[in-house]
């Protein structure tokens, strides 16, 4: 038996799934199984939840554990052993409070017998909260656990939990920023409960896949409205690359308020606040740009972090992910937040009701480390979200219309380590002159500092922001497709869409709910879609691999 099975995201071992000792990404067995035995806990209380909710009986603190823990096992995000074990705990705690009160309810209304402790997600409990004690179990619940599943059920249960993982992140962020949408919280457990079902048909998976879609697209305008609501509109900003002279702090990950808080905390202090991977637009939102501390943008995408952050020198907070196992050339002063965890490395509590988080440690340290070491100097442009290019829409349909912009390629989603990843730089170096670029997602790393030049004062890459902000590119492709009165498939309009974890999953199927075919994807398809599964998709929208960048380039011109 392997000692682990994942294969969520890109990079999984032979593109077929992590069965080690540990993941491609550095995740321990111990840490997947006990994510896998999580996730089943997260099915029992769905089995309550979905009852429960039919009944009125609604936990909002359990609805948001749920996207809280399904956001801590996306990749990267947290290797901590000791926090899933807590997670574990509480989730049964959660479920077992939400079983009571949904047969309580039960019997109020049917005066009927409502005992009984469902499926075994729903009602087991550990003797003891030991590690052997967990891990026991987690070898009977993984993925492959059931050796009888049908592999095209197994693999579209697998993608549509994948995408409530992307889901959850973006609620969680939203939900922190002051969002709310208890439907979406809803769906995270109805989703999750239809993945146990025995005689769920493909029908039955394909319908809840177009859902799961739905929904995240639903998570996605939620997760902007908050943001948007509360530090603006991004608005076109150069960011600088280099570095100031003092002691800095390294922001990574992908959450506005901890960065916002933290800015708040070094005002004055004489603590410039860099942005790192993914915080880079942060750099554009009015609400967070107006600090004269917040520096500039220090190094590139994630996979890229040990030696950049051993250039660095000073103190280093990961909010989300995607953090990479942690070298001891800069052990001492990096931070994890939020759902973030490394073993051994400080975690910034939670902020209470009402207050901020303390990053008082963060700033010590920073304080106490070596100012940052230059990587590059120079500017880039970013806040190039909806607002901004709606602004511009006269623009840019001119542009259109007198051939001086031909095409728009959707270059959207990840990065990641893998050379073959060097396709989106040559597909951004090939494209003609004449065409731009929309981009999201640590993805335009590869190709956002290759100088491609503007069009009519448009730049060549338009950077809507994190993967989180990919719903603004659904936006500026829905009113360039209502401009010109077509359908998006009909626009001059070509997606090729670089995925890596989980948040790329839910935008794919976000993307695929509304319609939008022959997307490319790559490096390689997901592991986890069995080859009927592909063919299904394949048949439907057209969804095809990358292939070569010059031979891309020529179909994607062509419309193809
Ligand atoms: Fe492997 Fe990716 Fe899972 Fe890490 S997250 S264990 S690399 S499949
Ligand atoms: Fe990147 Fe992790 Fe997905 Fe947010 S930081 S896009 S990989």
């Amino acid at each position: 038996m392997p000692e682990m099975f994942c294969y969520q995201c890109q990079e999984t071992l032979q593109n077929k799934g992590c069965t080690r000792r540990g993941g491609v990404c550095g995740k321990p067995a111990e840490v997947s199984n006990l994510q896998d035995l999580l996730i089943y806990l997260l099915k029992g209380i769905s089995f309550w939840g979905t009852r429960g909710r039919g009944m009125g009986v609604v936990d909002a603190e359990t609805d948001l554990f749920v996207a809280q823990a399904l956001f801590a096992t996306i990749t990267n995000a947290n290797f901590d052993s000791q926090r899933f074990v807590a997670l574990i705990e509480k989730a049964i705690t959660l479920r077992d409070a939400l079983r009571g009160r949904a047969q309580g309810r039960c019997n109020e209304l049917h005066s009927s017998n409502c005992t009984g402790s469902g499926p075994d997600w729903a009602g087991w409990h550990p003797v003891d909260y030991s590690l052997e004690t967990l891990l026991a179990k987690a070898r009977e619940v993984g993925v492959m656990a059931d050796e009888t599943l049908d592999p095209n059920i197994r693999s579209l249960r697998e993608l549509v939990i994948y995408g409530l993982k992307g889901m959850a992140a973006y609620t969680d962020h939203a939900y922190v920023a002051g969002g709310q949408d208890e439907t979406v919280l809803a769906f995270m457990q109805e989703a999750l409960e239809v993945t146990t079902h025995a005689r769920a048909t493909l029908e039955d998976m394909l319908a809840l896949v177009q859902k799961t879609g739905e929904f995240g697209l639903k998570s996605m305008r939620l997760l902007d409205s908050s943001n948007t609501a509360r530090y603006g509109n991004p608005e076109p900003t150069q960011v600088n690359l280099g570095v100031r002279p003092g002691p800095g702090i390294l922001v990574s990950g992908h959450d506005l308020v901890d960065l916002d808080e933290l800015l708040q905390q070094t005002a004055g202090t004489g603590v410039n606040v860099y942005t790192h991977g993914e915080m880079l637009p942060t750099n554009a939102y009015p609400g967070l740009k107006k600090y004269p501390h917040l520096a500039g943008n220090y190094g590139n995408a994630w996979w890229q972090q040990a030696q950049e952050f051993e250039a660095f020198g000073g103190a280093i907070l990961m909010t989300t992910n995607c953090i990479t196992p942690v070298r001891d050339s800069y052990r001492g002063r990096i931070f994890t937040t939020g759902m973030a965890g490394y073993p051994g490395v400080p975690h910034i509590q939670d902020r209470e009701p009402g207050q901020q988080k303390d990053f008082s440690a963060v700033i010590a340290a920073a304080k106490a480390g070596a100012d940052p070491r230059e990587l590059e100097s120079g500017t880039i442009p970013i806040g190039f979200a909806h607002a901004t290019v709606l602004s511009v829409a006269d623009k840019v349909i001119e542009a259109v219309k007198s051939g001086a912009i031909k095409r728009f390629v959707v270059m959207g989603g990840c990065d990641g380590r893998q050379k073959e990843r060097a396709y989106f730089t040559e597909v951004a170096r090939n494209l003609p002159q004449d065409t731009v670029i929309l981009t999201a997602g640590c993805a335009k790393y590869r190709y956002n500092k290759l100088n491609l030049g503007e069009i009519g004062g448009i730049p060549r890459v338009l950077d809507a922001g994190q993967c989180n902000d990919s719903y603004s590119l659904i936006v500026i492709a829905s009113a360039l497709a209502e401009a010109f009165g077509v359908g998006v498939n009909e626009l001059p309009l070509s997606f090729d869409i670089a995925w890596y974890e989980q948040k790329a999953v839910i935008v794919l199927l976000a993307l695929l709910s509304l319609g939008v075919k022959k997307i490319r994807l790559g490096p390689t398809l997901p592991a986890f879609l069995s080859p009927d599964v592909v063919n299904v998709l394949v048949s439907a929208y057209d969804l095809k691999p990358i292939s070569a960048p010059v031979e891309d380039v020529e179909l994607m011109m062509a419309g193809n």
